[in-house]
């Protein structure tokens, strides 16, 4: 339950708070969801590719950025709305980081979310794995530092294990409770 106390304190808030849950496809996006929602809860599957969940003024949105993004103009229709995203990598898949990059630059470089302060969280997912990319590799190989005009922090996962994950949803919480005094 430490996962959803700490989602449980954001719940004071009066208005509704929209945390963008983005990656590529097999990153752990689903995996870190389900480990950070309260068990009663029921993820709804609009299609694939892009799930959604509300509790009580939290709502997550979830959605794959793969492909050529035959749903790309949806899943961008919501970064207006998003106060906070969660930008999920598979440390693993050193083959696809290159891509990893490509999309987040994009999501920098998108209108909507270029020049707003909105936090980001990136979770170097499946640390587990032999030969996983450390945080500070793939923080480097995304060029983090880059990132000037945003509060950002990477932590390393392992989403099946649940590991990793309090310290990024405790600094997130700090960066949403600031954005709000
Ligand atoms: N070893 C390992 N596997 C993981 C981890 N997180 C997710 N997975 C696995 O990776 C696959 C894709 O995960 P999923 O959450 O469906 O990714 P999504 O496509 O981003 O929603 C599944 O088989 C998960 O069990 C992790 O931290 N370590
Ligand atoms: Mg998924």
């Amino acid at each position: 339950m430490g996962l959803f106390d700490k989602l449980a304190g954001w719940l004071g808030l009066k208005k509704e708070v929209n945390v963008l849950c983005l990656g590529l496809d097999n990153s752990g996006k689903t995996t870190i969801i389900n480990q950070l929602k309260p068990a009663n809860v029921n993820m709804t599957n609009i299609f694939i590719g892009f799930s959604l969940f509300y509790f009580c003024s939290l709502s997550f949105t979830v959605f794959d950025m793969s492909g050529q993004g035959r749903y790309r103009n949806l899943w961008e229709h919501y970064y207006k709305e998003g106060q906070a995203i969660i930008f999920v990598i598979d440390s693993a898949d050193k083959l696809r980081m290159v891509v990893a990059k490509e999309e987040l630059d994009t999501l920098l470089n998108h209108p909507d979310v270029k020049h707003r302060r909105i936090p980001i969280l990136f979770f170097a997912n499946k640390m587990d794995v032999r030969d996983a990319l450390s945080s500070v590799k793939v923080s480097q190989l995304l060029c983090l530092e880059n990132i000037k005009d945003k509060p950002w922090h990477i932590c390393a996962t392992d989403a099946l294990k649940g590991e990793g994950l309090q310290e990024g949803v405790d600094w997130l919480q700090d960066q949403i409770k600031t954005m709000r005094t």
